[in-house]
């Protein structure tokens, strides 16, 4: 049968199948055809993966067409871009998302349950396209998908790595790390675009010509070869989609042909694989940097290939790059791919004849930045010997731009050495390294940080020289994320109760949720609320049981900490939390107060660095200890401790929408933003958390009685550091937890092993105690008893949660993404 043939390959004529009068050319009719022509089954013996493989192929047909049409709109109107650089895009699955864009969730819905399946089940078939690690990943992700929402001109560019996140298991309480081959199968979301291809090259040296007007000569020692890899980006509410590039690295075509002709064939893989091992894997390190030759490697391959791809648009579009700055807006995640500042001004003066200065000028007017870390020793540098022998062109380069900077940090403050040490790009302290936040700065006409506390705190610490010299170059855009992702596809029950209530304009306006306020007040909307809550706490009850075998029940207050393992996010503090709780528990069974102990289920999930023994080991102690108290049969169903393994985008879209509270306690002044503390507040949790990051604008935004905030404020915890921190006096002064500590460093929860955690707590008494977990121990178990009244009142917690959904407007990422189109991008949407 040709598409236009009304029968379908059951034999039945078209019109037997459900489909909506004015549905686009009718999307069951093609969904049964992909089954047949795609993925050569019969319809009627396709299964889940089949009806996924054609469902997809369905939904990217009408999407390749919204993208052509985008992409001539652009080219005919000669649209001003922005381009996204990011190491990162923790993208998810695509097909719920895709549906949900070209409004045929339902429609999709009616077909598969022709083959007798949900589509939830069948989007369950979808594997993760986890190319992050973590909030920076996610963040990128989000910021497309509001880039084709808002219908900005706009390409991501990243790597397609072979492997992306680990996948993580757990063994006998242990955290085991699985390679993610997310593209065994092949996936239907990616375009392979034969023609664009570019050289990306390492290694040698620079020649320098006698005469000044000739630019340099740099003889590379190898060349890769980037070749692109298109994913769509839907837009919502719009035609109007986005493109997200990405780069597969592949060994030039001459490599080595001579070990192939010889047949020395193992001799030829290894030279393809010293080429194409450059995007084989996502380096699973978050917050610290991976100081690896291949790291260096992957950021420069990918920043080149992007650059390059940028200036042959522009050349094509414009015929010269003079008003390159006017025409495009590069924008740096990080400093992953802050490269590309030297790599942009070697394009320019080397191959395209710019002199120095206007090359520098178009750079800096070109590139923007965002800062996502405060900590020192997350901020990379790499040795300058490493980049001499990798970038050896490049590291001129950053010379010459460090010579100007001296320069100019001379001239503002004549004689102050250590003002320009400070400054230099380049760190003279012990191995010379290149710093790369500086290279990013001093690039970039615009840099930011991801909430306001965050950005404040970038210009008094880290920054502070730069934005001495240079205080208009800073500013704040407080993180968001995507309503339609985290509420419209992630709940369905409390977007359809919304929907009812408000209408549906807050998937792309997301400030209409300010409407539910008053409906607080309204007694059915509330018990309509708490059913839709309950309704996602016995999904994710399913969940829980399903992966890990532990049955929780779903009347409990679901308390859930999720996010990348870390000291500074203090798991640790919320275990210990829980040890209090447990001993509680069994000294006064009958509650604090005598009215009994309100149920909790506490929720973890997150990985940890490979290489991280801290916080694998927080990991192993929550297995530890939810053996022993899941398994006391005076606790009952009083208190149940799980970790759910295997954290990623698509358990995240089951855990947010089952929360009753939201942890986010890191220690104050190290969570730049977070955006976990967005998707579970919008979600209708309440947040326990410290004032950090954008915690303190979710307390403004919710107002102080609906969020519970404790602990030290980041100015107290540099004072407390500055004084001279006593741990060891808070345990000695404050006996539970000291009982606490003592049960854990005994082996009350390893009696197998009974010194396993000694390290962890000695940590904590005679290590410092970095992170002032002792010193916010006291007010955090406080705030939890306060957190349990508030809970056994569940009209007025149903309040509380509703004032928190109606306020998460301002966290929209659409929100974030205006601000940086009006004031960092100058790029304005198109029709
Ligand atoms: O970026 C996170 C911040 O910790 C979080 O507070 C913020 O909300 C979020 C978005 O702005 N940072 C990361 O997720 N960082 C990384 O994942 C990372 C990855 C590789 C690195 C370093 C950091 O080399």
């Amino acid at each position: 049968p040709t598409p236009d043939r009304p029968d379908t390959p059951h034999g039945l004529p078209s019109d037997a199948l459900p489909r909506p009068a004015d549905a686009p050319a009718g999307l069951a009719r093609r969904i049964e055809q992909h089954l047949l022509h795609t993925m050569a089954v019969a319809p009627q013996a396709a299964g889940p993966v089949e009806l996924l493989g054609a469902v997809s192929q369905a939904a990217r047909s009408e999407l390749s067409r919204r993208w052509v049409q985008a992409d001539a709109a652009d080219r005919a109107a000669q649209a001003r871009r922005v381009v996204y650089l990011s190491m990162e895009f923790l993208i998810g699955r695509s097909l719920g998302n895709a549906l949900g864009a070209l409004d045929l969730s339902a429609e999709a819905a009616a077909s598969v349950a022709t083959h007798a399946r949900t589509l939830e089940e069948i989007e369950d078939q979808e594997r993760d396209a986890a190319l992050g690690n973590g909030g920076l990943g996610r963040l990128a992700a989000c910021f497309l998908d509001s880039m084709a929402t808002l219908g900005l001109p706009s390409y991501g560019y990243g790597i397609r790595y072979e492997f992306g996140m680990f996948a993580q298991s757990i063994q006998g309480g242990r955290q085991v790390e699985h390679p993610d081959p997310w593209l065994e199968d092949g996936t239907p979301w990616e375009f392979p675009r034969p023609g664009v291809v570019h050289p990306v090259r390492f290694g040698g040296w620079v020649e320098h010509p006698e005469s000044p007007d000739v630019p340099p000569v740099w003889r590379h020692a190898g060349t890769v070869q980037a070749k692109a890899y298109d994913m769509v980006v839907p837009g919502h509410g719009t035609e109007r989609v986005s493109t997200l590039r990405l780069w597969k690295a592949v060994a030039p075509a001459h490599i080595d042909l001579h070990a192939f002709n010889s047949g020395d064939y193992a001799r030829a893989a290894e030279f393809k694989n010293a080429f194409e091992n450059i995007s084989w894997v996502l380096y699973p390190n978050d917050s610290t940097p991976a100081g690896r030759e291949l790291r260096l490697k992957q950021e420069y391959f990918f920043t080149s290939a992007s650059i390059q791809d940028v200036l042959a648009r522009h050349l094509a579009e414009h015929g010269r790059l003079t008003n390159l700055a006017d025409k495009v807006a590069i924008h740096l995640n990080d400093t992953h791919p802050a490269i590309g500042v030297a790599e942009l001004l070697r394009l320019l003066v080397d191959e395209h004849g710019f002199a120095w200065t206007p090359a520098w000028r178009i750079t800096q007017r070109v590139f923007s930045y965002t800062n996502h870390t405060l900590m020192p020793e997350a901020l990379e540098t790499w040795p300058v010997s490493l980049f001499q022998q990798v970038l050896p062109r490049h590291l001129e380069i950053i010379f010459r731009i460090n010579h100007e900077l001296m320069v100019e940090a001379q001239a503002a403050r004549p004689g102050d050495l250590d003002f320009m040490r400070r400054l230099s790009l380049i760190d003279e302290n012990g191995e010379r390294r290149v710093r790369m936040a500086h290279l990013a700065v001093a690039g970039s006409h615009q840099v930011n940080g991801v909430s306001a506390l965050h950005s404040q705190l970038l210009v008094q610490t880290i920054f502070a020289d730069f934005a001495a010299l240079w205080p208009d170059r800073f500013s704040n855009v407080t993180n968001g994320v995507t309503p339609r992702r985290w509420l419209a596809q992630a709940n369905a029950p409390l977007a359809g109760l919304i929907d009812r209530r408000i209408g549906p304009g807050w998937r792309r306006d997301l400030d209409q949720l300010v409407h539910l306020k008053p409906l607080a007040d309204d007694a059915a909307f509330r018990s309509e609320f708490l059913a839709a809550k309950q309704a996602n706490k016995q999904r994710l009850a399913r969940v829980i049981a399903e992966t890990t075998g532990i049955a929780v029940d779903a009347a409990s207050l679901f308390d859930v900490q999720v996010k990348r393992f870390h000291e500074y996010k203090r798991q640790l503090l919320n275990v210990l939390h829980v040890v209090t709780r447990y001993r509680a528990i069994l000294a006064q069974p009958n509650g604090p107060d005598g009215q009994g102990w309100q149920p909790r289920t506490v929720i973890f999930a997150g990985k940890a660095a490979s290489g991280y023994a801290m916080a694998k080991q927080i990991i192993r102690l929550i297995h530890d200890v939810g053996r022993v108290i899941n398994h006391d049969p005076r606790i009952g169903d009083r208190l149940k401790l799980v970790f759910i393994p295997n954290y990623g985008v698509s358990l995240a879209e089951a855990i947010m929408p089952g929360a009753d509270l939201s942890e986010q306690i890191s220690t104050a002044g190290t969570e730049a933003s977070g955006t976990g503390n967005m998707k579970l507040a919008l979600n209708g949790a309440l947040t326990i958390g410290t004032d950090d990051g954008a915690n303190i604008e979710i307390r403004q935004a919710v107002g102080d009685d609906n969020i519970f905030i404790f602990g030290r404020r980041a100015s107290e915890v540099t004072a407390i550091r500055a004084a001279g921190y006593q741990p060891m006096r808070l345990y000695e002064s404050l006996p539970q937890l000291k009982a606490v500590l003592d049960a854990i460093a005994s082996g009350a929860f390893s009696p197998d092993e009974p010194g396993r955690y000694r390290g962890l707590v000695d940590a904590l008494l005679w290590g410092g105690d970095h992170y002032l977990l002792l010193a916010d121990y006291e007010d955090y178990v406080a705030t939890q008893l306060k957190v349990d009244a508030r809970y056994r009142d569940r009209e007025a917690w149903a309040r509380q949660a509703i004032a928190n959904v109606a306020a998460m407007g301002v966290f929209s990422a659409d929100r974030a993404i205006g601000e940086y189109a009006r004031r960092i991008w100058q790029v304005a949407p198109q029709a």
